[in-house]
């Protein structure tokens, strides 16, 4: 046996638990576990400007692989506090990150001490686990079980807090025979599988809802394969999107109040059976309850059992891993089809793709107005990219209209803070896809308070050479604010506008974002020309070779463009026009070929 400090445990640990990555910040507070991290000499630290993003990051790289789990440290008090809209949007999101701050010495955890928070209590309700722990000899057990407890079931963060005395104690552990612990993760029976195909193969027109469990359980083949063996339309959720390539012919658009297609809502509408597997029914998906369930026969598969039932009681639930069910679910279909009696879906999913290819059901992009409508740079970035970029965003009209007309056409390419929607996510997040995947083409996606929320970050992108290209929709608003005050009749608040004394060619835009971008380190540049669009993407590629640094593309766009949403999925606002024809929207998937 080896005697040695709680933290030098600590990082055996982690090394064993397969962690190579870390983002943090350190203070005094934590400093004892940087000293064990820095004996080790194995990890890669990428130093944070703001703890938030540290979380952030770990987010970004947790989502951007399977089996990924993201990491982030700080010191005591205001670390952690900082770090807890990570915790929020990974726990919202079913994104499994191990958060781990500094405290006081246990004897001033009551004596309101400097920095002394109880992080333990504040971050129970954002976590699956919290903890202060108490005894060093527990340090390396309570890691052991953090990791125990992210993998299994629903995946989620954790926290562990570690008093400085803790963490410096002198405890015995053996790294060498350490093996983390089996994961939990329920399974399907035959029985709930066949039922569930049966049910299925009983409906008239069924669709398949997708959503970011199939991702967590590595299963997007498993999912293309039972419905290209059943000839089932898929429909998937915002956290599921790449489940199935969206020019697949059973990819059947997204549904939803914002982040959907006109012809995904249809056929939702249209349908009289839904097979839901890993989503969790989210109200920006339903919209109302009544309007999203009528007329249709529901199934849920779920990993977590108090999902089933939450949002309103499905007519067949199961509690099991995505992957296990599919698995299960392919075989029950592949008897029906032996035995000759899996129906034959060819005329339900010929509808849905006649709807997907409707010009009627697209929303013109080609625009070639100045300043440059919003439509317009989602149909040059399709043009641009190809079937292997990995878009990053967040909230804002920005990311509703990147959902509504951008192309994704793989598992994991669409990376997104679903539930919690945190504005400032977006660029430390890309940095951690960056850090996870040094190959992928990786595209960000913000609106121009998105971008501001925490663009210190950059700077992060600059010093450890972590390049992306970050396309920065610019309208000088809290736009999809201001959009939803026209219900007040109301433009409060929202401006982001003002008269630059430092930079009059921003013509009153306010903020020079291509200033600040070199100020911290990356390049940029800025468009104001539709034309312009695709030569600034070049620009940015090559300049990412060059320098391997965050290339930030400034669209200049006019100041107010309402998107397409609404209160329910059958009434969804138009406030732009539709195509007439093919030539109105050039890069609509279903008109691609
Ligand atoms: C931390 C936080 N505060 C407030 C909001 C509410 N909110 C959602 S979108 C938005 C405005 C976004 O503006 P911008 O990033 O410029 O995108 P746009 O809608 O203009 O495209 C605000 C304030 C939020 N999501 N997160
Ligand atoms: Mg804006």
């Amino acid at each position: 046996m080896a005697r040695m400090r709680a933290v030098d445990a600590a990082a055996a640990v982690l090394r064993k638990e397969g962690i190579s990555t870390l983002f943090g910040v350190p203070g005094a507070a934590i400093n004892p576990l940087y000293s064990a991290l820095q004996a080790d000499g194995g990890f890669r630290h990428i130093l944070a400007r703001h703890v938030e993003g540290a979380s952030h990051m770990a987010e970004g790289y947790a989502r951007a692989q399977p089996g990924n789990i993201g990491v982030c440290l700080g010191t005591s008090g205001p670390a952690g506090t900082d770090m807890l809209t990570g915790l929020y949007s990974a726990s919202g999101d079913s994104i499994p990150i191990l958060c781990v701050t500094g405290q006081a010495p246990r004897a001033q955890l009551h004596q309101e001490s400097f920095q002394a928070v109880d992080i333990e209590s504040i971050a129970k309700p954002v976590t699956k686990w919290a903890v202060t722990v108490r005894e060093p000899a527990l340090v390396p057990r309570v890691f052991q079980q953090a990791f125990h407890i992210m993998r299994s079931g629903r995946p989620g963060p954790v926290l562990i807090d570690l008093p400085f005395d803790v963490q410096m104690g002198e405890i015995e552990f053996d790294p060498d025979t350490y093996e983390p612990l089996p994961v939990y993760k329920p399974a399907a029976t035959h029985a709930q599988a066949a039922k569930a195909v049966a049910m299925l193969n009983h409906a008239q027109r069924p669709v398949i809802v997708s959503g970011g469990g199939v991702f967590n359980a590595d299963a997007a083949d498993k999912l293309r394969a039972f419905a290209e063996l059943t000839g089932v339309p898929v429909i998937p959720t915002l956290m599921g999107w790449g489940v199935i390539p969206d020019d697949h012919p059973l990819m059947a658009g997204m549904v939803g109040l914002q982040t959907s297609h006109r012809y995904g809502n249809a056929t939702l509408l249209e349908s009289d059976f839904v097979l839901g597997i890993g989503n969790r029914w989210a109200n920006r998906h339903t919209g109302s309850i009544d309007v999203y369930t009528k007329g249709r026969t529901f199934v849920h598969i779920d990993i977590e059992p108090t999902q089933i039932g939450r949002v309103f009681g499905p007519d067949y639930g199961i509690v099991s891993d995505a992957g296990a069910a599919l698995d299960l679910m392919i075989e029950a279909a592949r008897e029906l089809k032996a035995a000759g009696l899996l129906r034959d879906r060819g005329e339900w999913a010929e509808q849905c793709r006649a709807r997907k290819s409707a010009a009627s059901m697209q929303r013109k992009t080609h625009f070639d107005a100045v300043p440059i409508k919003p439509q317009r740079v989602y149909e040059e970035m399709n043009a641009a990219f190809g079937r292997d970029v990995r878009y990053v965003s967040t909230i804002g009209l920005s990311q509703i209209a990147a959902a509504q007309f951008l192309h994704v056409y793989q598992a994991r390419h669409w990376i997104n803070a679903g539930q919690a929607g945190p504005l400032g996510w977006t660029v430390p997040a890309a940095l951690g896809v960056r850090a996870a995947d040094p190959e992928a083409e990786i595209v960000a996606i913000s609106g121009d308070y998105d971008f501001q929320f925490m663009l210190e970050e950059l700077a992060v992108g600059a010093q450890f050479k972590l390049p992306y290209m970050h396309i920065l929709v610019n309208n000088a608003y809290l736009g999809l604010i201001r959009q939803s005050q026209r219900g007040f009749d109301m433009d409060y608040c929202v401006q982001l506008s003002f008269e630059n004394i430092n930079a009059p060619h921003t013509k009153g835009y306010g903020v020079d974002h291509v200033a600040v971008a070199e100020g911290l380190g990356c390049k940029a540049i800025r468009v104001e020309e539709p034309g312009q669009i695709r030569p600034a993407i070049e620009q940015a590629r090559a300049w990412m070779k060059e320098y391997q640094v965050p290339v930030l593309v400034e669209c200049i766009l006019e100041r107010v463009t309402n998107i397409s949403m609404g209160a329910e999925i059958d009434k969804v606002g138009e406030f732009e026009e539709l195509a007439a024809n093919a030539a109105d929207a050039p890069t609509a998937v279903a008109l691609l070929d």
